[in-house]
């Protein structure tokens, strides 16, 4: 029997991240191979024009599962309904523009956004903030969305996991595949904390396999912390298909339970935390869906000294975003 629709909404859809992941939900490596969809197209008015582009090129695919599609800037309408919403929209920062100025534009965003979702999305929506800075804006839907469960709310940090397994793997001259439990800690940003302490190599602690701490410690965080960066003057342009693939990682993690004694990183809201972060924060912690479709911070990691140093610095930038943007919270 075909399963009912599921309502898909992307914001920021006539954008580069955009343009990798929309062929791919529409293809089902979202949400399945069995699922049909609506994909809802969200971007500024003045980009309707590209939108109307993609839907051609998603019609000219004559993708299976996809059913419908719709484009537009119509917050409310377009997010009528909806049972997944990805936020990839965001202003970039410009010339000149500082930090505070990105969260207070990029915030006001978020107000809108959430306030629409509220009103007209399924109850049940889960929402993934993939605009930076993405777990401050995170934070803010959460304060504009009432009538939504917070814990429906989540900030993308797949790609730092990935980039992480990458580097290890690369260390130690192993398959990606032999590298696991690699977690990611606090903000998506250059102050994040990708842990080595508790990460495997081939199901032995990495730190035994790469016996180079200095390394651990040194380059491996500053290479994942600022690979963003790195893609940039490379790419001239950031980072899009990789993105796109950890969004997809992302909702599979979120949706399919995780293996017994494994993990995965995901930004969620601090609330009743097990690793003693401040309430009120959109942070990321080592997480793992449960069979009944729960998600849980995985409890009971033991922390290293060094860690619980960096955790510390990611964590008082996440409180100074906060505080940044307090005008745009409620409560
Ligand atoms: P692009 O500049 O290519 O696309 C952004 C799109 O968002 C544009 O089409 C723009 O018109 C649209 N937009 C702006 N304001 C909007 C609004 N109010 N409503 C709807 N659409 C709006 O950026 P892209 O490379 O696609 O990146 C999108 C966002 O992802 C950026 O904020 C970027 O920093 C962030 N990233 C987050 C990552 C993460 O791991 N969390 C990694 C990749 C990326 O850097």
């Amino acid at each position: 029997m075909t399963k009912p629709l599921k309502k898909v909404a992307v914001t920021g859809a006539a954008g580069q991240i955009a343009y990798s992941l929309i062929f791919r939900i529409a293809e089902g490596d979202l949400l399945g191979q069995d699922q049909p969809i609506a994909l809802h197209l969200i971007d500024l008015p003045e980009a309707e024009g590209s939108l109307k582009g993609v839907a051609m090129e998603l019609n000219d695919c004559a993708f299976p599962l996809l059913k419908e599609i719709k484009v537009g800037s119509q917050l409310e309408s377009l997010f009528e309904g909806v049972h997944y919403a990805l936020f990839v929209g965001a202003k970039p920062r410009g010339p000149g523009m500082e930090r505070k100025d990105l969260l207070a534009d990029n915030g006001a965003i978020f107000v809108k956004g959430a306030q629409a979702l509220d009103k007209t999305a399924d109850r049940s929506v889960k929402v993934l903030v993939v605009g930076n800075p993405c777990n401050t804006n995170c934070l803010i839907a959460m304060h504009h969305a009432a009538n939504l469960p917070r814990h429906n709310f989540f900030a993308m940090t797949r790609l730092d996991q990935n980039r992480a397994v990458f580097q290890l793997a690369e260390k130690a001259k192993v398959a990606t595949t032999d590298v696991s439990h690699v977690a990611i800690w606090g903000n998506h940003s250059a102050t994040q904390v990708p842990d080595f302490f508790h990460a495997q190599i081939r199901g032995r602690p990495a730190i035994d396999i790469i016996q180079d701490r200095a390394w651990l410690e040194g380059d491996f965080i500053q290479k994942v912390q600022k690979r963003g960066a790195e893609v940039i003057a490379a790419r001239g342009k950031s980072s899009a298909a990789s993105a796109s693939h950890a969004i997809i990682e992302t909702f599979r993690s979120l949706l399919v339970p995780t293996p017994q004694g494994h993990w995965y990183s995901l930004a969620v809201s601090s609330h009743k935390n097990p690793y003693g972060i401040p309430e009120d924060l959109v942070f990321s912690f080592p997480c793992r869906s449960l069979e009944s479709g729960v998600l849980e911070i995985y409890p009971g990691l033991a922390m290293d000294a060094f860690l619980e140093q960096k955790i510390a610095l990611t964590k008082k930038e996440l409180i100074e975003e906060r505080s940044l943007v307090a005008h745009l919270l409620k409560g």
